[in-house]
């Protein structure tokens, strides 16, 4: 039994792995989390209380976070500004979170000694044509995009300069696109799913012709959980379940699963500097960690998903109108 630190982990990621962590190990769960417009402490109902603290707290707080630290035996780190469109109106929390927040937690781990895994993005490695037929790897050299996206490549660069200088024992992971329950209704999915519930058009930003390579939320847990097992400190691995789709069509689909016309969206500004394609090439954690992904089946999980935002109106409602006055104010 080991006992954790999750950091971000009243996020829609972090949550989906503490549920994953409590059901499929006996470690014990420490979250910190800021609980920001886009953490929900509601997100970690129903779990058990004796295997679950939960700190309201900031990960830049270094007094905070070094306390932490001498309790735990790992750390993996979620907590981030995640959102790119948030990032393009106003980049300075991503500095502040993404950037001095993985320093704090980084200069803890290595007063402490403790084994620490860093979460990342696919975003690092910037895109893709569409035509083009490789995929990122670990090799891929670093060339992000927005504010989100660099201020995450610096955060992944922080973490390798302190395996290498300080000895800090850790390994990094970067994923493409999760779905799945618990996540924020300013993403892509949950926004068109929940439109769809509101009687609001689904919205696709320029024509749809962008690429992400979906993966289930518990799918990453999963992989996390590996890594943190049988990972090789300092190395970096990249999560992918080969799940590669245009937003046309996981929009077609969503309207399709929900008993609406396939044409009934809209077509809206699209993002600035929008990245055109994602894919993940992830060999290097099959092979040598063994790792799978369970929810081969993009449609299932998604009709899945569609159910569980139907199921939980009281979670998701109170963020929903804001969010879209926030899109409605920039045409999108
Ligand atoms: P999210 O925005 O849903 O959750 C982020 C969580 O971090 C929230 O609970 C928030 O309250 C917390 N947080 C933010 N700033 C904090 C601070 N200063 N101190 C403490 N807590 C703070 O994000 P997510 O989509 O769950 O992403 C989690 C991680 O996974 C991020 O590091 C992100 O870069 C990475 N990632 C996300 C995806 C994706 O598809 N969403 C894909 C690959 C990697
Ligand atoms: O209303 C929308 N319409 C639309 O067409 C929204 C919100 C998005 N989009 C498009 C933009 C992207 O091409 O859908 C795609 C997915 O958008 P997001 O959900 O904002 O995700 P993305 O920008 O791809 O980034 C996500 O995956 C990588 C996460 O938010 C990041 O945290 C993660 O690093």
């Amino acid at each position: 039994m080991r006992n954790l630190l999750v950091t971000g982990g009243a996020g829609f990621i972090g949550s989906n792995f503490v549920h994953h962590v409590l059901e499929h190990t006996d470690d014990h769960v420490t979250v910190l989390d800021k609980l920001t417009y886009a953490g929900n402490r509601a997100s970690l109902d129903g779990l058990p209380a004796e295997r679950l603290t939960f700190i309201h707290g900031d990960i830049t707080d270094a007094p905070l976070v070094d306390r932490l630290f001498a309790d735990v035996d790992a750390v993996v780190h979620y907590a981030a500004e995640s959102h790119n469109d948030n990032s393009l109106h106003d980049p300075r929390p991503f500095l502040d979170t993404n950037i001095i927040g993985t320093y704090t937690l980084l200069e803890a781990a290595r007063r402490h000694g403790r084994r620490f895994h860093h979460i990342s993005t696919d975003e690092v490695y910037g895109d893709l044509e569409l035509d083009d037929p490789s995929r990122f790897t670990e090799q891929t050299p670093y060339n992000p995009s927005s504010p989100y996206s660099s201020t995450k490549a610096g955060s992944d660069l922080l973490v390798r300069a302190w395996v290498r200088s300080f000895g800090v024992q850790a390994t990094i992971s970067n994923c493409s696109n999760n779905y799945g329950p618990y996540q924020h209704v300013e993403k892509f999915i949950p926004r068109q799913i929940t439109n769809v519930i509101r009687g609001i058009r689904p919205k696709l930003y320029g024509a749809g012709e962008n690429v992400r390579d979906w993966i289930h939320a518990d799918d990453h847990s999963s992989a996390v959980l590996t890594i943190l097992d049988k990972g090789e400190i300092g190395e970096t691995y990249l999560i992918g379940a080969d799940g590669e789709k245009n937003n046309k069509d996981v929009v077609e689909l969503i309207l399709e699963l929900m008993g609406e016309p396939k044409d009934a969206y809209d077509h809206v500004t699209d993002r600035a500097g929008h990245d055109l394609r994602y894919a993940i090439d992830s060999t290097k954690l099959r092979t040598e960690l063994g790792w799978q992904p369970t929810y081969g089946d993009f449609e299932a999980g998604l009709a899945a998903t569609v159910q569980w935002y139907r199921e939980n109106e009281s979670w998701w409602a109170p963020a929903k109108d804001g969010v879209e006055a926030f899109y409605a104010s920039k045409g999108q």
